[in-house]
């Protein structure tokens, strides 16, 4: 059987080979690939043979007679419809569905206290929906920011996948639907929290949220723009006694 695992995330790439090796499964049983918009790992990877770029629309006949199982490992491409109905998809997402599906889950967290985490699921048309083959709830705390919450998501990721990657190629589970439908965040929801209103009138504690929502590392997202028309980058530190 093979299997063909999409990420545009070089960390968890490298840490999948690892967990290949680590729990003694066949390399050859696995391609790699990249979508082939991601221009930072083509750039790094062009002249590899074992992580090439995908183009999951195009190449959807190829995907559908090549491969037996798909895994999306933050995979930034859509897959269609004829493909999930096609050929087992399952999808490694950093949050706990079905709340804050979508983009960026965590900063969603921060904001609206729903749950955060991992969730491996069987990928339906629908965006982060499918039945749910295991998941991890990450606690976040009022010292927490967007980075150090996606640091732990990364972490469990790791270790859901080396804990349920044999079975998962075995088809060895029992997946549920979750009870609810849940919610949904896109790309824009995210670009509109970073501009941040100044005449807006808000609590100190929603403030204090959504500026540690929008701090994540080397990252600029929260900005405002001054009076005379300059965009001003805006993160916060936080650090616990
Ligand atoms: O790969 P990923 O961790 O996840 C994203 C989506 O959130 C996820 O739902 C989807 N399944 C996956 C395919 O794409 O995203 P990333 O590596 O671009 O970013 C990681 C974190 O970095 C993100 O959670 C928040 C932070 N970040 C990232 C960018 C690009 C920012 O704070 N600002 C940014 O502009």
């Amino acid at each position: 059987m093979k299997t063909l695992i999409v990420t545009d995330n070089e960390f968890l790439y490298k840490n999948f080979l690892r967990i290949i090796r680590k729990v003694n499964l066949e390399f050859e049983s696995f391609d790699f690939r990249y979508s082939n918009n991601n221009s930072a790992l083509k750039i790094k990877y062009e002249r590899s043979d074992d992580f090439k770029p995908v183009n999951v629309k195009e190449e959807l006949e190829c995907i559908i007679n090549t491969y037996e199982l798909v895994i999306s490992l933050h995979c930034k491409q859509l897959f269609p419809k004829k493909l999930v109905e096609n050929i087992r998809c399952i999808n490694i997402h950093p949050g706990y569905n079905p709340y804050n599906r979508g983009w960026f889950p965590q900063v969603f967290s921060i904001l609206n206290d729903l749950p955060a985490g991992v969730t491996i699921h069987e990928m339906d048309e629908h965006l982060d929906h499918g039945q749910i083959i295991v998941q991890k709830k990450i606690d976040i705390s009022s010292w927490d920011t967007s980075e150090s919450v996606y640091k732990r998501i990364l972490e469990v990721e790791l270790e859901l996948i080396e804990k349920h990657l044999s079975n998962i190629l075995e088809k060895k589970y029992k997946a549920f639907t979750p009870k609810f439908e849940g919610n949904v965040n896109y790309k824009s929801d995210f670009n509109d929290l970073c501009h941040l209103d100044l005449n807006k009138s808000t609590t100190l504690k929603e403030a204090i949220n959504l500026l540690r929502a929008l701090s994540h590392g080397i990252y600029k997202n929260a900005y405002f723009i001054d009076e005379e028309g300059n965009k001003i980058w805006v993160k916060v530190e936080l650090e616990k006694d």
